[in-house]
């Protein structure tokens, strides 16, 4: 497959104005015939008319009703004689739904269709002009079974249905908005809805509609939630109404990703629609609440103003999963419960998309050239690229960043536009701001891959009472990038007196101080700024609430961190103060390959942490949980694996040992009375206990007392919901206590029946605490339990992804079994699905920086995969980038 260069962007040759697509379903042969009105974009050079179509077959192609000569290269069908004048053109193919185990087109799950269109997937179904920037108003006639497909959905609003025979009937749907093919969706089966009405602030009556399969109806409740609640959120902040009669979500239970935002059509995971307190953590109803948030989002973000080109994929994903982020903040409502999801936004971030933005596959937010674009489907497109969204609103302010927007919509409303486009819009909607007198050094962030380094100095001057502030960066070179320029980078900060007051900020120039907290732009690669009336040495607290994707050298000491640890007033910085201080021990350890061994001032730091009268119990949990290993490898120029888990896992059994009390303390003070929701105290409160729950037995182990492991073994089966029992059941397995035995086997035969239960019996195994070589040994026999499959893309994952991807001291092993094991299930992934596969393949991103042995082993199994003939173009790309 051809590399495909952002660069070489051309105009399509012409315009499809209007689909009337009819469907004849059937699993093994479905009828396509597509009615299109063509016109040549006369902007571009004359040329013929190339569609795309992947997996067809052909039946005729007329143009204004008249068959036509047409010829097929590769995987276009090229029309030479199309008229100058518009026309119609007409094509008649079939395809296979259920061959398709790709899950992209038309395909079967559970005995229904559904279709995944993005990024390329209408080439599966039909021959069309299938890229973003054809938009193109649809109408859809769906034909079938009346029995086996009751209900007949597409995009828009219902036109007509009815019945055609005695077995058979059909519906008309028409979509009033022009779209991209990639938005367009088709489900026919036998699902029931869960319905709601409401009334938008504009005075409009809408349709809410969740379908599922039978027997999942009451699992639905939540996500309905979440969408009514999306509505409101999203016509209050940024005044942008629900613009059709009818919004759809359908649940399916195998899908390559979470969910699909197609218009009024949103297709949904189960694992992101499903949810009771039975069968659902908390964290479950969280990511719903996000996903349903972020899907409904994108009809504007991405539907009403598209992409031009995959190229711009951030534009519609970084600004939505910005949209949903904010969302979850205001949902959350109070000051430490938003720090909470900043806190969790950032971590996820630091786990996924810093390693990413150091490996192979390091790409700009805005890539260059992708050979498979759904490889460029990353955490840099969605999470730095939601970054870059915020740092618009910090640099231009919340009121401006929503004035931006408004400014977007006014202009592109109906179009596929660019990045660029957009930068434009809130610059100029903000006129002589911070970014607008920047804009084109702030599109850095744009082209430049890598994770920017800022390094900060600071000087204080008694005599003078002044503080000067040094602020540094470097940009590390990335794949094809060498040198890069200095990027625009917003510092919010605050200084702090050593007793933990906090100092009036005002910079030499200023007449007076303007407040305590505030954002120093840094756009060149060294800048200092001079505080004037600093009346005390100060400690400074920067990037509050993480207001640049950066990895930040500060250089404070201990005493330093200790200082913001207790008394930083932004929260975001207090638990990177704790972050920090366990990080510098983790490394120290790892660096001097000495045992690691945790001092008093630490402990006692945890300690008054943990018993905190007022701090939540969800900021404590996070603040007393360690670093993950991804983020901690990010920091070393040689990973070692093993060594990296033996400092944590060290780490982790002291402050078991050392806080067993206040373990019992936090434990017991954190059980949640009355009935279950989901909120931010309750389950910061579950999160809590869980955490200290898996302390407890850990510590247990230790000393071989029964007592916990006892306790957590009663809560896991008298539980009341998901959380608590999935907490204390994975206190038990990644204890390797003797009950996680009879806990795993009871747990699977009280949850056989619920796929996404069984899911997480497999991840929790996957992601077990390695000891001895046991999880790797219970990952390889669990292959050929009765219940796994690579077939469905969620218990693939639930097993392979979760060893590979998410338990590097059971992956990295000295004698390469974890990445033989690699290897083999790749290959075999990849002949079934190629888009996962791709994502499988992705683990080995940076096994360049493996330490030996590992590095050596890891790069065998590469080159084996690489030495295959028929690999998908989804794992060659991320295969060759690889060994590049
Ligand atoms: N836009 C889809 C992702 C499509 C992935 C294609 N490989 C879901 C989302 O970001 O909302
Ligand atoms: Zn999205």
């Amino acid at each position: 497959a051809p590399l495909i260069r952002r660069e070489d962007y051309v105009a399509p040759a012409f315009w499809i104005r209007t689909v009337d697509i009819s469907f004849d379903l059937d699993p093994a042969k479905t009828l396509v015939i597509s009615k299109m009105k063509v016109e040549r974009n006369t902007a571009v050079p004359h040329g013929p008319l190339r569609l795309h179509g992947e997996e067809l077959q052909l039946l005729r192609v007329l143009i204004n009703g008249e068959s036509v000569s047409f010829r097929q290269e590769g995987h276009e069908l090229v029309i030479e004689a199309a008229p100058d004048a518009d026309f119609t053109l007409e094509v008649r193919n079939t395809c296979a739904p259920e061959k398709n185990t790709a899950l992209s087109g038309l395909y079967t799950s559970g005995g229904s269709f559904f279709t995944q269109c993005e990024a390329e997937g209408f080439r599966r179904i039909t021959y069309f002009l299938d890229r973003p920037d054809v938009m193109a108003v649809y109408t859809v006639t769906l034909r079938a079974d009346k029995t086996k497909y009751p209900v007949l959905l597409s995009n828009g609003n219902l036109a007509d249905s009815g019945e055609l025979d005695a077995t058979r009937h059909f519906a008309v749907w028409h979509d009033p908005f022009p779209k991209p093919s990639y938005l367009f969706a088709l489900v026919a089966g036998d699902l029931v809805a869960r319905e709601q009405r409401i009334t938008t602030r504009a005075g409009r009556d809408h349709l809410l509609q969740v379908f599922v399969r039978r027997g999942d109806l009451e699992k639905t409740e939540h996500a309905m939630n979440s969408l009514v609640a999306s509505i409101v959120w999203d016509e209050a902040r940024f005044k942008l109404p629900l613009d059709l009669e009818r919004f759809m979500i359908v649940g399916v239970s195998d899908f390559n990703m979470g969910a699909m935002e197609n218009k009024g059509l949103n297709i949904f995971n189960t694992s992101a629609l499903l949810a009771s307190p039975a069968t659902a953590t908390d964290a479950d109803f969280a990511r719903i609440e996000a996903i349903v948030a972020h899907e409904y989002f994108h009809n504007w973000t991405g539907n009403r103003v598209t992409c031009r080109d995959w190229f711009q994929l951030s534009l519609k994903e970084g600004l939505t999963v910005f949209r949903d982020q904010e969302f979850s903040m205001d949902m959350a409502a109070a000051p430490s419960a938003r720090a909470v999801c900043r806190i969790q936004d950032v971590r996820q971030l630091r786990a996924m998309q810093f390693p990413e933005d150091s490996g192979a596959m390091a790409h700009p937010v805005r890539p260059d050239s992708y050979v498979e674009i759904n490889n460029f489907y990353t955490a840099t497109v969605y999470d730095k690229g939601s970054e870059v969204v915020r740092m618009y609103q910090t640099l231009v302010g919340r009121a401006g960043f929503e004035a931006g927007m408004k400014l977007y919509f006014e202009r592109h409303d109906g179009q596929a536009v660019t990045c660029d486009d957009f930068a434009q819009a809130i610059a100029d909607a903000n006129p002589g701001s911070a970014l607008a007198t920047r804009l084109e050094a702030f599109k850095r962030w744009y082209s430049q891959a890598g994770t920017p380094h800022l390094k900060a100095r600071g000087t204080y001057d008694a005599t003078a009472q002044t503080y000067t502030l040094t602020l540094s960066q470097t940009n590390p070179p990335s794949p094809g990038q060498d040198s890069k320029l200095a990027q625009v980078i917003p510092v919010a900060m605050g200084l702090l007196s050593h007793e933990g007051q906090v100092l009036p900020l005002q910079l030499q120039g200023e007449t007076e101080p303007a407040g305590t907290d505030r954002v120093l732009v840094l756009d060149q690669s060294a800048q200092s700024f001079v505080f004037v009336n600093v009346t005390a040495d100060p400690v400074p607290s920067l990037l509050r609430g993480f207001s640049a994707p950066v990895l930040l050298d500060d250089g404070l000491t201990d005493a330093e961190l200790l200082v913001l640890l207790k008394h930083d007033t932004d929260a975001f910085n207090r638990w990177e103060a704790g972050q920090r201080l366990s990080l510098n021990r983790i490394l120290a350890a790892v660096r001097s390959g000495k045992p690691l061994v945790l001092d008093g001032a630490y402990i006692e730091a945890m300690r008054s942490l943990l018993r905190h009268p007022q701090l939540d119990s969800a900021f404590k949990e996070l603040a007393l949980t360690l670093p993950g290993e991804a983020y901690i490898a990010e920091q070393l120029e040689v990973i070692d694996p093993q060594a990296i888990h033996a400092a944590v896992d060290a780490a982790q059994n002291q402050l078991a040992h050392a806080l067993r009390d206040d373990w019992v303390a936090a434990f017991e003070g954190n059980q949640v009375s009355g009935g279950y929701q989901p909120d931010p105290v309750q389950s910061g409160k579950r999160s809590l206990a869980n955490l200290a729950l898996a302390m407890l037995v850990l510590d247990a182990k230790r000393s071989g007392d029964t007592v916990w492991p006892g306790r957590a073994y009663q809560r896991f089966k008298d539980a009341g919901n998901m959380t608590d029992r999935l907490g204390a059941l994975s206190a038990l397995v990644n204890a390797h206590a003797e009950l996680a035995e009879p806990a795993l086997a009871r747990f699977h035969q009280q949850f056989k029946d619920e796929a996404l239960v069984v899911d997480k019996w497999f991840a929790l195994q996957g992601r077990a605490a390695e000891r001895d070589g046991k999880t790797f040994a219970r990952v390889r026999q669990l292959l050929q339990h009765p219940d796994f499959s690579l077939k469905n893309p969620n218990r693939a994952r639930s097993l392979i992804f979760s060893l590979c991807m998410f338990n590097p001291a059971a992956f990295h092993r000295t004698d390469a079994a974890g990445y033989v094991f690699w290897a083999d299930q790749l290959l075999a992934l990849d002949a079934i699905n190629p888009q996962i596969a791709g994502r499988l393949a992705r683990v080995m991103d940076r096994w360049t920086k493996l330490a030996e042995p590992y590095r050596s082993a890891a790069r065998e199994a590469i080159v084996r995969v690489a030495a295959k003939a028929e690999l998908s173009s989804d794992v060659r790309e991320i295969i060759e980038r690889a060994l590049a």
